[in-house]
């Protein structure tokens, strides 16, 4: 082949090659793998038993409310089963238009990453197992002061009733994060009622914002937990949050890389509650 052929083919290959990436890039918004390439920020498991009709969960939690661009992780939790996870309801022409799995193998656990950058609810499902359609919703409310811009999945006031767990982004200004160096973040939380003190707690990223889920519900104890991944994703704080309220949350970083910082890191706002 001469290289006046090759130059007239070359123009053929990059169309295709282009054409080809086009096709992929549609064909999957996400990615999966044992070993993501963005550190997810929450993990939605698809439980042991899934691919049985009794089973009440496909997917736990089934319903989830996070701010803009949470990056969220499916796990294959159950053993020996495929599955998907696949937007829209089953049966609907647009189902799978804004992600796909793609059916995730049923070994070794498997996870899909898709990351929500558009506010607004969307539904999902498991093309094989159609009987639970399980949310996500997306709410670009924010926070924003000086030092902190808080992300507010619950939206400007949080409806406990109808959602009953919000994912709130606590992202420093002035930090820099750089996936690596752990910052330490203290949150309190007051009971707006009392006024008294409903929770205060300290929590390490590895140079990460600090996705952290209030939970409402069981009882009166409040509680803690998390990471949602060995080093890395969200927190939980469970308590008996109340409607027609508001919670003062004061957030605060105590420690970089583990020195104390030189001048106070802080923001102070109040989650209303609808009533
Ligand atoms: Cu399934």
């Amino acid at each position: 082949m001469t290289t006046k052929h090759i130059l007239l083919i070359l123009p053929i290959v990059l169309a295709l090659t282009i054409h080809i990436s086009n096709t992929e890039i549609f064909a999957q918004t996400g990615s999966m793998g044992n070993v993501p390439e963005v550190n997810p920020d929450y993990a939605v498991n698809i439980v042991p038993g899934a691919s049985l009709k009794e089973t009440p969960f496909h997917y736990y939690p089934p319903k989830i409310a996070i701010p803009t661009d949470t990056v969220v992780s499916w796990l294959n939790l159950d053993v020996g089963q495929p599955h998907t996870v696949t937007s829209g309801l089953p049966g609907a022409a647009d189902k799978g238009s804004v992600f796909n799995s793609g059916v995730m193998p049923a070994f070794p656990v498997r996870s899909f990453e898709f990351t929500f950058s558009q506010p607004g609810e969307v539904l999902y499902h498991c093309i094989i197992h159609p009987w639970r359609v399980a949310s996500v919703s997306v709410s670009d409310a924010s926070f924003s002061g000086a030092s902190f811009e808080i992300g507010l999945g619950s939206g400007a006031t949080w409806n406990i009733s109808s959602t009953p767990r919000v994912l709130m982004d606590i992202s420093p200004k002035t930090v820099p994060l750089d996936k690596v160096t752990p910052i330490t973040y203290n949150v309190t939380i007051n009971d707006g009622g009392n006024n008294q003190t409903l929770f205060s707690e300290l929590f390490t990223t590895g140079g990460e914002s600090l996705p952290l889920e209030l939970v409402s519900g069981m009882g009166n104890e409040t509680s803690s937990y998390g990471p949602d991944f060995s080093t890395t994703g969200a927190y939980h704080v469970q308590s008996d949050f109340k409607q027609g309220t508001s919670y003062p949350i004061s957030v605060e970083i105590v420690s970089v890389d583990g020195k104390p910082v030189e001048f106070p890191i802080r923001a102070s706002f109040s989650l209303k509650t609808s009533s």
